[in-house]
């Protein structure tokens, strides 16, 4: 820290639930943030997005939670009391033991989100606690990533797949299916090595059925493809290269199992279909010369990297896509090299080798449990681990219906912390009928968001900026961020640990990892890490980036020695065909890729009335529901639905009308952004839009998930991006 005129430059960082984590530099005078600046260090910096500049509009907000708050309307009328922390206090701990007592512990639902990303506040402490009382319900099924995860499992046994960012350069062609880093980050070097891909000439291709910003800024070619179709898309590049034997033959023989059957399927001799270009066109709209010739080149540009994202997994069937794409890097050979890149779960260097989601074991209310035998876990993965949990899709329903609808517990309260959980998760206006058929809802929060409007008690929460923290890379870089404090927490707001501090006292819980200090857990937390060799220094500068021998190539090892480093599979080898996922004799898991449809794709009967697909993407100036109320991000772009112009001029709309965008599950006026950027047949709601609906039920507010599907695949991925709507121009305001 330099104080220079007053001014007191604090290295901290931000470490919200987007694909970055940022280095930070606050300003501060006379306690307050003045100026926010970034990584002004060398290339490639960590350096900060629209967001976190802004952050000084969120600490500052008028609408920050100022007080403890009691309801005292009706629950989700949004009429609260302040009270003191004392009085808060005792009342959840009083409505925690009298649920326990009346109801058991798997009662319950720890609605634990990613609000914070830091290793020690956030719903982190929430859950410590919540174990220690007993445990408690929670789900398993995350929404980000979790048909990419079961593929890259049954692929490869494990989820460290991909390569370093710079090794990007190496590569002679870069595919990126379904990928918008440019909004969405993916670690802060990730964009930096896009450019200097581009700058070196090497071709990007960028399959989306919008025209992102990384497909504007970094890709010689834009297809667009309509959603759902990739697998057979992938599928078709496959039938290409192995009826022109442009096949990795050595690489197919020496390190997979399964060619032939996938072979068979591809070629048509397993059903009578043959998925030639021709085939995959009719069902993705990309012409078959454009799959014909993508399939060449990216046979004959070894070494090249298909890096395929998680939105196209996100939906309906998405585990086949994932797998689809993890197949052909094998079929070419483009595994354990450099240049190349192993699609998957996109983890590369990581000193963590679980799943994020899977982390957190010892809960009580799932010890005795029977581990589920029809899931991945099976295959030591997946994030469903015992029949306790609920998938985060069906939490609504279970809240509803309970045991008596076949889930592992009846629901009686809410634990919320570091989530807007009604907002983010699918079919909303289901949601906010679950939590207001629960017995007790807590909520930790710095905003008065639609979830925290349903609480009974509601805790303000200071931010990041108010105290101090350690955050990992959200995926796969080799660094960490240390967040030192730059200001006083803001009015009566304390942090999650502070809180859970407290609350164990009147739980009668036995001294904890609360009742050390948080100078002492963050050692602690360092300390752990094996790549965090000097804590005082990362401390000091704000970061500490980790140098490594050489770029990260996943199964390098694998490649260069077989016999010593089998694949962790059961065959010990890349699975083109998995027999595990076989013998759940599951038509929807079957042992090879395959294209699927389901009841909301393009050509389910769904559509006579809900036409158009829709996408509920991750949005550029929200991380989730996150910075939706900070001004500086509305102007930027304000929230809207993307629609082709051909679909907007058959419904008479015209770009900035006011629409409704909907279908059976709900109802949401926006206004639309007419553009080409987006394929007709297709219409996309950045997903994070608050909730807001009027009296009649339709939602101002704009939030994806009052459209989305609250169904989940058998490997346990959301439908999220596959959700028919319809649109029409709106009648009222
Ligand atoms: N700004 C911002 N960044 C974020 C986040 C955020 O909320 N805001 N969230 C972070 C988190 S937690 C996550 S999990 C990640 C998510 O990261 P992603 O899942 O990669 O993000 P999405 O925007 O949902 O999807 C990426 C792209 O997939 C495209 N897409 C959707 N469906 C299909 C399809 O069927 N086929 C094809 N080819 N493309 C399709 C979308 O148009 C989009 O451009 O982002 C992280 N980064
Ligand atoms: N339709 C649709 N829905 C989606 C997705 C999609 O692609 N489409 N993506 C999904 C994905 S990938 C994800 S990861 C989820 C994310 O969903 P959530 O985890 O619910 O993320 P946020 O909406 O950002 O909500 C986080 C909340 O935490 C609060 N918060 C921030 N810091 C702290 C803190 O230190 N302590 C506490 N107690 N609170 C804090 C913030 O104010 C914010 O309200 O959304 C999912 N929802
Ligand atoms: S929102 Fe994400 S990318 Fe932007 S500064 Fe924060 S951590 Fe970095
Ligand atoms: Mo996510």
């Amino acid at each position: 820290m330099k104080p220079m005129d007053n001014i007191t430059i604090v290295p901290t960082g931000c470490c919200h639930d987007c694909g970055g984590r940022c280095v930070l530099r606050a300003h501060v005078r006379d306690g307050k943030i003045i100026r926010i600046e970034s990584d002004t260090g060398e290339e490639p910096q960590l350096r900060a997005c629209l967001r976190g500049r802004a952050y000084r509009q969120r600490v500052y907000s008028p609408d920050r939670l100022k007080t403890p708050l009691r309801r005292v309307g009706e629950r989700g009328e949004g009429k609260f009391e302040p009270v003191s922390w004392d009085e808060a206090l005792d009342e959840v701990a009083h409505e925690l033991k009298r649920i326990k007592e009346t109801y058991g512990n798997a009662s319950i639902f720890f609605a634990a989100g990613s609000g914070n990303q830091g290793m020690l506040h956030g719903a982190i402490p929430v859950g410590a606690m919540l174990q220690a009382f007993g445990g408690f319900t929670r789900i398993w099924g995350v929404a980000s990533y979790e048909g990419a995860l079961f593929a890259s499992m049954a692929t490869y046994g494990t989820i460290r797949t991909g390569n370093s960012r710079e090794d990007l350069l190496n590569s002679r062609m870069i595919i990126l299916w379904g990928w918008n880093p440019a909004n969405t980050v993916w670690d802060p070097e990730t964009t930096y090595m896009l450019a200097r891909v581009k700058e070196r000439g090497i071709r990007v291709v960028a399959l989306d059925p919008r025209y992102t910003d990384t497909a504007a800024t970094f890709a010689d070619q834009w297809i667009p493809i309509r959603p759902g179709t990739d697998a057979a898309m992938l599928i078709a590049m496959a039938h290409v290269i192995v009826s022109e034997g442009l096949e990795d033959k050595d690489f197919i023989e020496k390190y997979t199992v399964g060619f032939d059957r996938y072979k068979d399927y591809v070629l048509g001799r397993e059903d009578g279909v043959p998925k030639t270009p021709r085939w995959a066109e009719a069902i993705t709209t990309v012409p078959a010369e454009t799959i014909a010739g993508l399939a060449r080149e990216y046979a004959r540009s070894k070494p090249a990297a298909l890096i395929a994202g998680w939105g196209p997994s996100r939906a309906a069937r998405g585990e086949q896509y994932s797998r689809a794409a993890n197949v052909l890097t094998a079929l070419t050979g483009n595994i354990g090299i450099s240049g190349g890149y192993a699609s998957g779960f996109m983890r590369a260097y990581s000193s963590r080798e679980t799943a994020p989601g899977a982390h957190g074991s010892g809960n009580p209310v799932e010890k005795g449990a029977t581990p589920r035998k029809n899931t991945l876990h099976k295959l030591r993965g997946g994030t469903n681990p015992s029949s306790a949990r609920i998938h985060s899709a069906k939490v609504f329903d279970a809240m509803l219906r309970g045991r008596a609808g076949g889930y592992p517990a009846d629901l009686k309260m809410a634990y919320v912390a570091a989530s807007n959980f009604v907002n983010q998760h699918p079919n909303t206006r289901r949601g906010v009928e679950a939590f207001k058929a629960l017995e007790f809802v807590v909520v930790h929060e710095q905003f008065m968001t639609p979830t925290a409007r349903l609480g009974d008690i509601v805790l303000p929460v200071n931010t990041f900026m108010e105290r101090n923290d350690i955050a990992p890379p959200w995926l796969g870089s080799p660094y960490y961020i240390y967040l030192n404090k730059a200001v006083d927490s803001l009015y009566d707001s304390r942090s999650d640990l502070e809180i859970v501090r407290e609350l164990s006292k009147r739980l009668g819980l036995p001294p904890g990892l609360a009742d050390l200090s948080e100078e002492d857990l963050l050692r602690g937390i360092a300390g752990a890490r094996h790549d965090i060799k000097d804590y005082d220094r990362m401390k000091r500068d704000g970061v500490v980036k980790i140098e490594l021998p050489e770029p990260f190539v996943s199964f390098k090892e694998q490649i260069a020695d077989p016999e010593a480093h089998p694949f962790p599979t059961l065959s010990g080898k890349i699975e083109i065909c998995c027999d595990h996922m076989g013998e759940m004799k599951n038509p929807l898991l079957p042992p090879i890729p395959k294209y699927l449809t389901h009841s909301e794709s393009y050509d389910a009967p769904l559509a006579a009335r809900y036409p158009l697909q829709l996408l509920t993407t991750h949005f550029k100036t929200r991380a989730h529901s996150t910075w939706h109320n900070v001004p500086w991000m509305r102007e930027i772009e304000p929230h809207s639905v993307w629609m082709n112009p051909e679909d907007a001029a058959i419904r008479a709309i015209a770009d900035g009308d006011l629409v409704d965008v909907f279908n059976d599950r709900g109802r949401i006026r926006i206004p639309v952004w007419v553009t080409e950027r987006i394929m007709p047949g297709v219409v996309n709601v950045g997903q994070g839009a608050w909730y807001d609906p009027g009296a009649d039920g339709v939602d101002r507010g704009g939030c994806a998930n009052v459209l989305t599907d609250d169904d989940h695949s058998p490997s346990g991925t959301h439908h999220m991006n596959s959700a028919l709507v319809q649109v029409e121009r709106a009648l009222s305001g």
